[in-house]
């Protein structure tokens, strides 16, 4: 059942083609714009106007010893993001992997609460205790960002049978890079959820890279769409560049997962601009390679859409920008000057306790 729509395909070379595929111009009539509501169109770019600003910002605030352990950056990754939340209804959960900030702010978390959680202060969304790696704002639908690589797939199966056992109608998603889906939780999750009819989709967001490992390093099958095959359940490759693209994929798997209980594997072609985490030198790619993927900015791009169709003028795109950047600086300020925890509550959030 899988098959492959809008990118390039083949072992190798993969992210030269994919970097040249898209057009200088955007086409004079832009069917996929009118297919959403105006209003729709300017939240998805004023959320990944927010999630570039906030972690460009959480960057700078890691280098300045404010954030401890490790974060990971989804910078240039933006349209994977909102794209697939966006296709989301009440009653659907989303988990996602590590680098996961963006993912909690499209779910609803303040950028003060999550960037909170990053400097561990109480005001974040786990009381400053999970940190980068483990936002979660369970109110929000989202079930947690995950360190352990892949770790978040058998939880997914966990959630979408637990929908299905208390008769709920909504649908689970579940985000992870391309790495993950060369481990064994990955092709047990798969085959579980699709041999028990669960209401999931899988969501690959494949930056080409784990860690400095490229996609043709670490698997057989660098289509990572196709191993959707395996488990007799649809595959679909796409540009994950592209937030529409991104989206209108996300819903119609999201339909089948909560109509027909049937699993799907995504597969967003994307890119990380930064390195995998604040400490990587990048030596395993080019300064041309990552040139040209940024010259596909998500962001850039949906925005000279917007402009070209006139949904968007420049003074509005201009305080779009002007809040999003406001929005980040004040994340930070909170942040600051919000509370450590108690040293006194070191015992607390441990163990669930009955009301949590
Ligand atoms: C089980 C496990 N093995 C190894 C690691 C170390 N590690 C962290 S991220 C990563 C690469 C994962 O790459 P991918 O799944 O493609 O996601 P990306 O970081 O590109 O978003 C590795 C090997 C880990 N966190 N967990």
């Amino acid at each position: 059942m899988a098959k492959e729509r809008g990118s390039a395909n083949g072992r190798g070379g993969a992210s030269a083609r994919l970097a040249e595929k898209r057009p200088a111009a955007a086409p004079a009539a832009d069917p996929a714009l009118a297919r959403h509501d105006r209003a729709e169109l300017l939240r998805m770019l004023e959320q990944m106007q927010l999630i570039r600003h906030f972690e460009e910002r959480a960057a700078e605030q890691y280098t300045r010893a404010k954030v401890g352990g490790y974060i990971h950056l989804n910078v240039g990754e933006e349209a994977t993001v909102v794209g697939s939340i966006a296709a989301l209804r009440p009653g659907d959960y989303f988990l996602a992997s590590y680098r996961s900030h963006g993912h909690a702010l499209a779910m609803g978390t303040t950028p003060g609460a999550a960037m909170a959680e990053l400097f561990g202060r109480e005001t974040g969304t786990s009381h400053g205790r999970g940190g980068s790696m483990h936002l979660v704002d369970v109110a929000h639908g989202f079930l947690g960002g995950y360190g352990i690589v892949g770790g978040q797939l058998p939880l997914a199966v966990g959630v979408a049978f637990a929908i299905d056992y208390r008769g709920e109608s909504g649908a689970a998603m579940c985000q992870f890079g391309e790495g993950a889906t060369n481990i064994g939780a990955f092709h047990e999750s798969l085959n579980a959820a699709r041999l028990w009819h669960l209401p999931v989709v899988w969501f690959c967001t494949n930056n080409l890279y784990a860690m400095g490992h490229s996609v043709e390093m670490d698997s057989a099958v660098t289509e990572i769409y196709r191993k959707a095959v395996a488990y007799d359940m649809p595959g679909e490759r796409i540009d994950g560049m592209d937030v529409l693209a991104v989206r209108e994929a996300c819903e119609a798997a999201l339909e089948r997962a909560r109509r027909e209980r049937m699993p799907s594997l995504i597969e967003a072609v994307t890119y990380r601009y930064r390195g995998h985490s604040m400490a990587d030198a990048g030596r395993y790619r080019t300064e041309d390679e990552v040139r040209r993927w940024r010259e596909r900015d998500p962001i850039t791009w949906f925005q000279q859409r917007l402009l070209d169709a006139g949904i968007l003028d420049d003074a509005r795109a201009a305080e779009m920008e002007r809040r999003a950047t406001e929005a980040a600086q004040q994340a930070v300020e909170f942040a600051e000057s919000s509370p450590e925890p108690d040293v006194a509550d070191l015992h607390l959030y441990v163990y669930a306790d009955e009301d949590s």
